[in-house]
C-alpha cells in the first residue's frame, strides 16, 4: 500500500461507506426481512378515539377467520410491566403499557394484538376487531387551558425585565412548530422469538443496550434474557432509539405462543404508534441599545406532551447560548393533551428553539436597520455566556465569513421586496446553527487473525450516518491496515457495550473507544515482535518499533517488516482479541452497565463548553403570482471540529439541511379537532422534502480537531444541518416578500393570507 493510499483508509479521509454495497445490493437485511421458522404475524389494533374508555372489545368475528392464532386486548390481556422513563434514568420515551388497562388517551391507541398464520389473515381479522368506547371531549390543543402545564427548564441570567425597560429598540413576537414526523425510510418492525427462557428481538434500534433495558423490564426478566439485533438500520432521525409499544406486544405474544412473532405498524400506525416532534409555541421578546448591541431576552415557551409522559422539546436551549446577551429570562413549560408520547427528532429543543431565536434576531436586525449577519457578529460570544465557561472550540466567525463569501451575501440589498427577477421575488436569509458535544462511555472489541484480517465489534449503531465506515478507518490508522481488510461488526447487545446514536455523540464516542482498543492492540503487537528472544526484532522495546504498511517493523526499515497474521501466529493463539473502553477508571461494573444501558450519561465536559456551530445562507424564489416558494441554493459553513470523514460529514450536513428545508415549507402533522386524529397520516398528505424540491447544496468545513470536546477531536455532525435551516428560510422568505411568517410550515395559504 502507498502512502496515497493509506491515508485514503484512515482517519480523516473521505472514504466511501463501507456498508454501500450490501445496502444497494439488498444483501444487508433489516428486522423485518429475517425469516425465523415458524413465525407468526400480529397486527396491532389502534384506538379511534383520543379520551375516554372502552367499554367492549368484541372479538368474536375476528376470531372465526383463518388462520387466527390469538387475539390480546385488556380483556385477554398479557402482563406487559411499566418501564423506567428516560427521565428517571431507564430507556423507555414512553411508559404506556398497552392491554392494561380499558383507559384511553390519545387517538391511535395501541389497544390490542391480533395473530395470526399470515400477514394478511391478521390484516383481515384486525380490521374485524369491535372496540366500543365510552368518549371523553379531548384535550386537543396545548394551549387549552385545561392542559395541565409543568415547568420543565429555566435559563436565567441577569436581570432581563430591568433591562428590557431601559432597551432602546425592542421587538416581541410569537413562534410555532406545529408536530413533526421523523419518517425514516424503514418504518417500525420488529420480530422477537421466544426460545429456551430467552428472547431474540430483530428490531431496528438506534441503541440497543436501551431496548434491552426496555424489553426486559416489560416482560420482567433478566437483561441476559434479551438480546437485541439490529445491524442496518433505514433511518430512525430519533424516532428509534427506544422501542415502542408493539414491540412489548410482539414480545410478550411470543413467550405466551413461544413461536416468533413479528410486528410491523403501517406507515399510518406509525404517526400514533410513537410521538415524533412535539409542536411547539413560543414568545420572545428582545432588546436592543442602537449600535444593534443586544441586552435582553424574555423568553416563554410552550411544547406539548401526552397525559402519562412529561417530553419537553426545550424551546430555550439555544436561546440564551449563541450571543452575548447578559440578561436572559426564559422558561419552558410542557401542557399535556390526549396525544401519544412525544419524541426525540432530529435536534430535539436545538431546532425549534433557534427557529425562534435565529427569526427574531432577523426581526431585531430589521427593527434596527442592521444587516442581521453584523448583528449576529456585533453580539459575537466569546465564551459561553449561559454556562460561563469557555469554548473547547468556536469557529462560528469563520464559519460566518466563509459562506458568507461562498453566498456573496455583500450583494444584499436590505429592504424586503427589494431584489427580484421577473415574477420572481428573491429573497436571501440566513441563521445560526449550533449543538452540543455530548458524551458517553463505549467499550469496543479487536479480533485479528493469523490471516493479518481485523474484525472491530460494537453494539453501536450505524443509522445511515458511517458508523461502519469510521470505525474501519480508526482501526486503520492506528494499525495501518488496509481498511478492506477490516470488517466491522455492530448493532448487537453480545457486541462490546455502547450507547445511543442519538445526540449526535456515537461517532465520538465509538471513535475514541476503537483508537483506545487499536492502541491496546498494538501494543500486544509490539510485545510480540520484540519480547522474546526468538521475536523478530529480539529484546527490541515498543519504542523502537512501529507499524507500517507490511505489519511491524523498527523505525526507519519498513523494509523488514513482520506481518501482523505472522505476529498472531507467533502468539500460539488463534486470534489476537482485545477488548477496551473508554469508562472511567475504577468505575463499578454497576456503573458501567447503567452508563450504555440508561440515559444516565449524557454529559459535557466541565471545563470548557463544547458545541459544533454552522452559519447557514439560503436564497429563495417567491413567484409573485402564484406565491409558491422553492429554495435556490443552500450554502452553510460548520465547525464540527476534526472530521472523521468529510465526506459523510457533509452526507450528514446536507441530510440535515434537506430535512430542515421539509420542516420550512411542508411539514406539519393535521388535528382533527374533533377528535384529535393526526388526519395526513401518509406520506400522500405528509409531505417531505423530496428530490424536486432540493437545490444546488454548498458545505464548507471550517473546523479544527478539537480534544477537549472528543478524544479523536470531532464534535457532533448529525443533527446540526436542520439546526438553522427553517430559520434561514422563514427570514429569506420575510426578505423576498415583507411578510413575516411565523409559524411552520411556511405554507403558501399563509404567504396568500
Ligand atoms: N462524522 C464525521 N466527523 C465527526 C462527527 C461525525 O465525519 N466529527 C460523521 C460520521 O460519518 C458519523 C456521522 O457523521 O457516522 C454521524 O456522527 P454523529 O454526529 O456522532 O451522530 P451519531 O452517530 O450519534 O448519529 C445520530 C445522529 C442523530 S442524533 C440523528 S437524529 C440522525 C443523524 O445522526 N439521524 C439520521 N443522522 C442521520 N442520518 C441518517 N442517514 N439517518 C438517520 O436516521
Ligand atoms: Mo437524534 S433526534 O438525537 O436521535
Amino acid at each position: 500500500m502507498d502512502k496515497q493510499e493509506q491515508n485514503y483508509q484512515a482517519l480523516g479521509a473521505g472514504r466511501d461507506r463501507g456498508d454501500g454495497v450490501v445496502k444497494v445490493t439488498g444483501a444487508a437485511r433489516y428486522a423485518a426481512e429475517y425469516q425465523p421458522e415458524n413465525m407468526l404475524y400480529g397486527v396491532v389494533v389502534q384506538s379511534t378515539i383520543a379520551s375516554g374508555r372502552m367499554t367492549d372489545i368484541d372479538t368474536a368475528e375476528a376470531e372465526r377467520q383463518p388462520g387466527v392464532v390469538a387475539i390480546y386486548t385488556h380483556l385477554n390481556p398479557l402482563k406487559i410491566n411499566k418501564p423506567t422513563a428516560i427521565a428517571d434514568g431507564g430507556a423507555a420515551q414512553s411508559t404506556y403499557t398497552p392491554l392494561q388497562d380499558d383507559k384511553i388517551i390519545h387517538n391511535g391507541q395501541n389497544i390490542g394484538l391480533v395473530v395470526a398464520e399470515t400477514f394478511e389473515q391478521a390484516t383481515w381479522a384486525a380490521s374485524l376487531v369491535k372496540v366500543r368506547y365510552e368518549e371523553e371531549k379531548p384535550l386537543v390543543w396545548m394551549d387549552d387551558p385545561a392542559a395541565e402545564r409543568q415547568e420543565s427548564a429555566t435559563v436565567e441570567m441577569g436581570d432581563a425585565h430591568q433591562a428590557m425597560a431601559q432597551a432602546e429598540v425592542k421587538i416581541k413576537s410569537c413562534y410555532a412548530t406545529p408536530r413533526e414526523y421523523n419518517m425514516p425510510m424503514e418504518p417500525h418492525a420488529c420480530i422477537a422469538s421466544w426460545q429456551d427462557n430467552a428472547l431474540t428481538v430483530w428490531e431496528p434500534s438506534q441503541w440497543v443496550m436501551g431496548a434491552q433495558t426496555e424489553i426486559a423490564e416489560w416482560l420482567g426478566i433478566e437483561q441476559q434474557q434479551v438480546r437485541v439485533i439490529s445491524p442496518y438500520v433505514g433511518g430512525g432521525f430519533g424516532s428509534k432509539p427506544v422501542p415502542y409499544t408493539h414491540v412489548a406486544l410482539a414480545c410478550v405474544a411470543s413467550r405466551a405462543l413461544t413461536r416468533p412473532v413479528k410486528v410491523a405498524l403501517s406507515r399510518p400506525q406509525t404517526f400514533t404508534g410513537l410521538g415524533g416532534r412535539p409542536a411547539t409555541q413560543q414568545t420572545i421578546e428582545m432588546g436592543a441599545a442602537q449600535d444593534g448591541k443586544l441586552l435582553a431576552i424574555l423568553h416563554e415557551g410552550l411544547s406539548d406532551t401526552s397525559l402519562i409522559d412529561t417530553f419537553a422539546e426545550g424551546t430555550n436551549k439555544v436561546t440564551g447560548r449563541i450571543y452575548d446577551v447578559p440578561n436572559v429570562y426564559s422558561r419552558h413549560y410542557v401542557a399535556a393533551i390526549n396525544t401519544v408520547t412525544p419524541g426525540w427528532m432530529r435536534a430535539p429543543g436545538e431546532n425549534p428553539s433557534a427557529f425562534g431565536l435565529e427569526v427574531a434576531m432577523d426581526e431585531m436586525a430589521y427593527a434596527l436597520g442592521i444587516d442581521p449577519l453584523e448583528l449576529r457578529l456585533r453580539n459575537y460570544a466569546e465564551q459561553d455566556p449561559q454556562e460561563n465557561l469557555p469554548w473547547s472550540t468556536r469557529r462560528l466567525k469563520e464559519a460566518y465569513s466563509a459562506a458568507a463569501e461562498a453566498f456573496g451575501w455583500k450583494d444584499r440589498t436590505m429592504a424586503p421586496r427589494s431584489m427580484r427577477e421577473g415574477r420572481e421575488l428573491i429573497g436571501w436569509g440566513m441563521a445560526t446553527a449550533t449543538y452540543p458535544v455530548n458524551k458517553a462511555p463505549a467499550e469496543a472489541r479487536l479480533i485479528l487473525n493469523s490471516q493479518g484480517e481485523l474484525v472491530v465489534q460494537s453494539a453501536g449503531a450505524d443509522i445511515g450516518t458511517g458508523t461502519y465506515t469510521i470505525l474501519a478507518q480508526t482501526a486503520a490508522e492506528v494499525l495501518c491496515l488496509d481498511s478492506t481488510r477490516i470488517k466491522v461488526e455492530l448493532g448487537d447487545t453480545r457486541l462490546p457495550r455502547a450507547g445511543v446514536a442519538g445526540g449526535s455523540q456515537l461517532a465520538g464516542n465509538l471513535t475514541g473507544a476503537v483508537h483506545k482498543t487499536a492502541v491496546a492492540l498494538r501494543d500486544r503487537l509490539y510485545a510480540l515482535a520484540g519480547a522474546s528472544s526468538d521475536a523478530p526484532f529480539p529484546q527490541t522495546d515498543a519504542e523502537q518499533l512501529t507499524l507500517c504498511a507490511g505489519g511491524v517493523c523498527l523505525k526507519g526499515q519498513p523494509e523488514r517488516a513482520v506481518s501482523l497474521g505472522d505476529l498472531v501466529r507467533l502468539s500460539g493463539e488463534e486470534t489476537l482479541a482485545v477488548t477496551d473502553g473508554t469508562f472511567k477508571p475504577g468505575e463499578s461494573a454497576e456503573e458501567r452497565d447503567k452508563a450504555v444501558h440508561s440515559m444516565s450519561r449524557m454529559t459535557t465536559p466541565e471545563e470548557f463548553s463544547s458545541h459544533s456551530w454552522g452559519a447557514q445562507f439560503v436564497e429563495v424564489r417567491v413567484d409573485e403570482d402564484f406565491g409558491t416558494v422553492r429554495v435556490r441554493r443552500m450554502v452553510s459553513a460548520f465547525d464540527s471540529g476534526r472530521l472523521y470523514n468529510p465526506k459523510l460529514a457533509r452526507s450528514q450536513w446536507i441530510g440535515g439541511m434537506v430535512m430542515g428545508l421539509g420542516q420550512a415549507l411542508l411539514e406539519g402533522g393535521a388535528v382533527d379537532p374533533r377528535n384529535a386524529r393526526i388526519v395526513n397520516n401518509n406520506l400522500a398528505d405528509y409531505l417531505i422534502a423530496v428530490n424536486a424540491d432540493v437545490p444546488e447544496i454548498i458545505t464548507i468545513d471550517v473546523g479544527e480537531p478539537d480534544h477537549h470536546a472528543t478524544l479523536m477531536g470531532g464534535k457532533a455532525v448529525g443533527e446540526l444541518g436542520i439546526v438553522g435551516m427553517a430559520a434561514a428560510i422563514s427570514n429569506a422568505v420575510y426578505h423576498a416578500t415583507g411578510k413575516r411568517i411565523r409559524d411552520l410550515p411556511l405554507s403558501l395559504e399563509k404567504l396568500l393570507d
